[in-house]
């Protein structure tokens, strides 16, 4: 935490002085999911790559993605654009994306099936993301900082498990209940590939990272020391070992009253928190020494007018003076009008 990471910070970008323990004002900006399907600019670009995957797997088109909130907006992060599929695509489970539905894989619900996933072949797909991040470090303003990204063991084995998204991730809970030494073999071997997957990110000029653990809320508090906390621990504590002056934010979305838990026990320079976690609960956060970002309901950013206006004003004056990165609790959805976005981003600049 922040008595073990602050450093300064050599460089101009005002994102990362919160997650070295320095409070900045007005706060730094940036939205999850701000490039997506509510600009005109990424369903251009998302069309001329054909697919998804095929637009992530594209360094010259992700980059260009990534940028393009950017230059509308002059957010203080650009997050790399990818998908936390990435990892088990790379790794052989193939990953399909059909139009409107989400993604598909064929399940794998038994320790047998862990036999057709090999991380040496990994290379090649993540060699693509890391050019991209290249490319990125070269195209980017000087004082825009970069988020490489990953899923959390525990998400990213709710997919590879249940083969699609769920609303319960019964798949996953129930092969942890059933076979939990089993389970444990697949949550170590994408604790060791998100690890290389990170640090090449890294490696490749990424200035912090965030480990996105959508799902941590769908366990009961017995079963998220074992399968939340401990995996983002180890990745936090390797990764550290390896970079150790490049910030790590956890997104344990949903963990409620476990999330200061969750907080101590990674040792992450951040945390962030969902639309749910109270504006005091934020606050206690921040003092335990982490910078915390949040947490917009993305349903204001369609909403826009009076509504957004108060809840943005209302979150400036619970966090005001403290390591504070303003972000949404969830993703940019796709009905959001973008010139909503430019209302709340002015609004946030504005915040004296
Ligand atoms: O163009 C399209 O239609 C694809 C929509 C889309 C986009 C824009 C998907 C499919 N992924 C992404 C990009 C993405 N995904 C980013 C890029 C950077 C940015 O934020 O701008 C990031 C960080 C993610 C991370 C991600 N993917 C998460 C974690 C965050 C979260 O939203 O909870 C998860 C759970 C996914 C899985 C995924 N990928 C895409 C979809 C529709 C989903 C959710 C599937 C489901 O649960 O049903």
């Amino acid at each position: 935490m922040v008595s073990d990471t602050t450093r300064p910070n050599p460089t101009n970008r005002r994102f990362l002085e919160p997650l070295h323990g320095n409070p900045v004002w007005p706060p730094p900006i940036w939205l999850m999911r701000q490039a997506g399907r509510y600009l005109p600019e990424y369903r251009a670009t998302r069309e001329e790559a054909g697919s998804f995957l095929s637009l992530c797997y594209s360094p010259k088109m992700a980059a260009e993605v990534t940028l393009q909130p950017i230059r509308r907006y002059a957010f203080d992060a650009a997050i790399l654009f990818a998908d936390i599929l990435i990892v088990p695509d790379a790794l052989g489970q193939a990953v399909g994306f059909e139009t409107g539905e989400g993604p598909r894989l064929d399940p794998i619900t038994e320790e047998a099936g862990l036999k057709g996933l090999d991380p040496e072949a990994t290379g090649e797909k993540f060699g693509l993301i890391f050019e991209t991040v290249q490319r990125l470090r070269q195209d980017l303003p000087g004082e825009t900082a970069l988020i490489g990204f990953c899923g959390a063991p525990w998400t990213v084995a709710t997919y590879m498990v249940g083969g699609q998204g769920s609303p319960d991730q019964a798949a996953a809970r129930s092969w942890a209940y059933r076979d939990p030494s089993g389970f444990q073999k697949l949550i170590d071997l994408l604790v060791d590939v998100s690890v290389e997957y990170l640090s090449g990110q890294v490696k490749a000029g990424a200035d912090a990272l965030q480990i996105f653990d959508s799902w941590a809320g769908s366990l009961p508090d017995n079963e998220f020391g074992r399968w939340v906390i401990d995996p983002t621990r180890v990745m936090v504590e390797r990764l550290k070992a390896r970079h150790p002056g490049v910030p790590i934010i956890g997104f344990p979305r949903g963990a409620g009253g476990s999330t200061a838990e969750f907080v101590t026990a990674t040792e992450v320079d951040g945390v962030s928190c969902d639309t749910a976690m109270p504006l005091c609960a934020m606050r206690e956060l921040d003092e335990l020494g982490v910078a915390v970002q949040g947490n917009l309901d993305p349903l204001l950013l369609v909403t826009g007018g009076e509504a957004l206006d108060r809840r943005v004003d209302e979150i400036l004056a619970a966090m005001k003076g403290r390591r504070f990165i303003f972000n949404l609790g969830h993703g940019i959805t796709p009905p959001t009008p973008p010139e909503n976005v430019t209302r709340m981003v002015e609004r946030v600049r504005r915040s004296g």
